[in-house]
């Protein structure tokens, strides 16, 4: 297999994964082994550990057709093959946009081809996902290279179609090329979407790779920019050195994916590809250097970005280099840089991304258990008190006690009565918080536009129309925020309460961090904005740009509403669960302190006996704290080191 830095950088997520699986499994268990769990807690660790098997480093590529974008891919990750196993030659080619990674559902090789009139529905991209029986599915021969390409092949497909049809299924015919045998018709990608399943080292580690093809892919296939773009831990714009920044470049660039630079735990990086055609043997190679210097200076003030983010590589020689094992031209190539930037970066933001959801999680989850046994362990120390005072106390001193830990019981029972308003208030608000975000109100803004944009008679009024549903969307999310603070606010004062009632430290309450999904939805919004603009404007038949619209923004909405509603009924539930734990727990001691006092009476025990039982119990907690105190140190230590910026962004959304 190909030694590159993936291998290692790859290896070391899964190794990362697997060790925070095992400390999560080792958690489930000192809950149950503390009493301290409960199928809701169950349940959460459950799918925190699905989760973790599932979770991918992606690394997406775009650009223009013909920049190399496969052959890169072909040069980083399958070299190993001996050839090209993704289709690439000169004039367009990758047809449809390509995932490559390894199923672990299924755990089988496939390659899953979606059929392009699949447009024609409403239904999203996302969706089609699970549908397997849209897909036409071809087998994969893994071992076999020559079989494995051929397979690969149908990425290349087109069909030939009326130019109506092709406007229809949401190309843009100017963009398109004439069928060569009848100048009536188009060519278009017989596919809209390629899923590759196969069971590479690299890919069953969790690498996901993303090829797209050029021909303005991104513009008629939104769901790209919107979705699977914004999820990858890095993204590669690809040019070639001898075309420079053309036009069509810059325009996707400006399109599609500049606006991703400001995304959080996002690597986007230009690839300056092919510079083998200015290496120029009769000048020499410091020439050579030089004006390769000079095309990445020009790049980087085309596309605004720094010259670092630039780089120069040659994946047709990388390829060859590997290929033939020849190592001076490899080195030549410059591609084991790019391997270097970019297996750093990906795992760098992964970390950052899984520290603030998954990591950030168990590691709260343990802290508010811990929480619980430290005061499990001071109410115990304060019960050995007791039990030294009555070392030789009379027989009514003793039923005193009995009595007042009866009465301690009695008073326990009343407080967790008096628990129970506040715990239903802030449920009533956390159903409060759920109506703003509500399906209704969404389908309500929806229906609204809908209308609004049928009636409309221009463009201009159908861009209107779709600021004012941006608008909607963004004032339901102000109240959200409103509402947030003041479940908050209730949340806080449950938690002193009960620290007051029950006479435990004051727990720390995990807010509701309204700010981070306003910060999200804000990037959908202006995301869409930019597309929609350019959807509208250049659809020339309204349904289309109507139909096109809601298959995307609206859609996209929809989806991260349906999350945060997830996400505020997750939260309403992690907020009770240290309660509950701390009432249960202080619930046992009560009742087995009783206990122990009644066999005192009737001479069933010693007070010897029982403050030795009460020391092993100490002790024993004593363990257990020290033991969740090490998982949380392996936890932290998994904070991420390599990525620096915006590691506190995103947060749960994510999961
Ligand atoms: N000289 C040279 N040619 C290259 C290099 N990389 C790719 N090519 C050639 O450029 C052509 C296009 O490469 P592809 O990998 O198919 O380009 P692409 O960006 O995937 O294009 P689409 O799939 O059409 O979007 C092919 O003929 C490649 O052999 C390179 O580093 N140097
Ligand atoms: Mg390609």
């Amino acid at each position: 297999m190909s030694t590159n830095q993936f291998v290692d950088s790859v290896s070391e997520f899964e190794r990362w994964k697997n060790s925070i699986a095992r400390e999560l499994r080792g958690f489930r268990l000192w809950l149950r082994r503390n009493q301290l769990s409960d199928d809701q807690s169950d349940l959460r660790i459950k799918q925190i550990l699905d989760t973790l098997g599932t979770e991918y480093l992606t690394i997406a590529f775009a650009g223009e057709f013909s920049r190399g974008k496969t052959e890169l891919i072909n040069a980083i990750f399958f070299s190993d093959f001996g050839q090209r196993i993704l289709p690439s030659q000169a004039g367009r080619t990758t047809m449809c946009p390509t995932e490559l990674f390894y199923d672990q559902h299924v755990k089988a090789n496939y390659l899953r081809l979606l059929p392009i009139e699949t447009r024609l529905q409403d239904t999203p991209l996302s969706d089609y996902r699970n549908m397997t029986n849209h897909w036409v599915e071809i087998p994969l021969v893994t071992n076999e290279a020559e079989e494995m390409a051929q397979a690969m092949h149908s990425i290349t497909q087109t069909k030939s179609v009326s130019r109506k049809e092709a406007i229809e299924l949401g190309f843009d015919a100017s963009m398109l090329d004439e069928d060569e045998d009848n100048p009536e018709k188009v060519e278009i990608p017989a596919w809209r979407h390629a899923l590759v399943s196969f069971a590479h080292p690299l890919l069953q580690q969790g690498l996901r790779i993303v090829d797209t093809p050029g021909l303005n892919a991104l513009g008629s296939e939104p769901e790209l920019t919107y979705q699977l773009l914004p999820q990858a831990q890095a993204v590669v714009f690809v040019l070639a050195a001898d075309a420079g920044v053309t036009a069509s470049d810059l325009q996707i660039w400006e399109d599609h994916i500049e606006q991703l630079k400001t995304r959080p735990n996002l690597g986007l990086y230009a690839v300056l590809n092919k510079i083998d055609v200015l290496w120029d043997e009769l000048s020499g190679r410091k020439k050579t250097e030089k004006a390769i210097n000079r095309v990445v200076r020009q790049t980087a003030r085309h596309l605004k970005i720094p010259e670092d983010d630039i780089l120069p590589v040659s994946a047709q020689k990388a390829l060859l280099g590997r290929v033939r094992d020849d190592k001076s031209l490899l080195l030549r190539s410059q591609i084991e840089e790019l391997e270097n930037v970019l297996s750093n970066t990906i795992l760098g933001n992964k970390e950052a991304v899984m520290w603030e959801s998954i990591i950030g999680e168990t590691t709260r989850m343990i802290e508010d258990a811990q929480g619980v046994l430290k005061s499990r362990k001071e109410k115990i120390d304060k019960q050995q008190d007791e039990i030294k005072s009555i070392r030789g106390s009379t027989e009514s001193e003793l039923q005193k006690l009995v009595e007042k830990s009866r009465i301690a019981q009695a008073e326990f029972k009343k407080r967790q009565l008096a628990l129970k308003p506040s715990q239903r208030l802030l449920e009533r608000q956390t159903e409060v918080l759920l109506d703003v975000i509500g399906k209704e109100p969404l389908d309500e803004a929806i229906q609204r536009t809908l209308h609004e944009m049928v009636e409309s008679k221009t463009s201009v009024g159908m861009l209107r129309t779709s600021r004012r549903f941006l608008q909607a969307i963004e004032a339901m999310m102000n109240e959200f925020c409103r509402e947030a603070e003041l479940t908050n606010k209730m949340a806080e004062s449950m938690y002193v309460k009960f620290s007051r009632d029950f006479d435990v430290e004051l727990l720390e309450a995990r807010y509701l961090k309204a700010k981070i999904y306003r910060r999200q939805l804000q990037h959908i919004l202006d995301e869409s904005t930019q597309v929609n603009r350019n959807l509208i404007l250049t659809l020339s038949e309204q349904s289309l740009a109507i139909k096109r619209f809601f298959a995307t923004t609206v859609n996209q909405v929809l989806v991260f509403y349906k999350q945060l509603r997830n996400d505020v009924r997750q939260w309403s539930k992690e907020i009770m669960l240290p309660l509950r734990q701390q009432v249960n727990s202080l619930k046992d001691l009560l009742e087995s302190n009783h206990q122990q006092l009644l066999a005192l009476q009737y001479n069933e025990a010693t007070v010897e006996g029982r403050l030795k039982a009460l020391n092993t119990l100490v002790f024993e907690l004593e363990t257990e704290i020290h033991n969740s105190e090490q998982s949380l140190e392996k936890l932290r230590k998994k904070a991420p080191s390599k990525s620096s910026s915006n590691v506190v962004e995103l947060a749960h959304a994510r999961r």
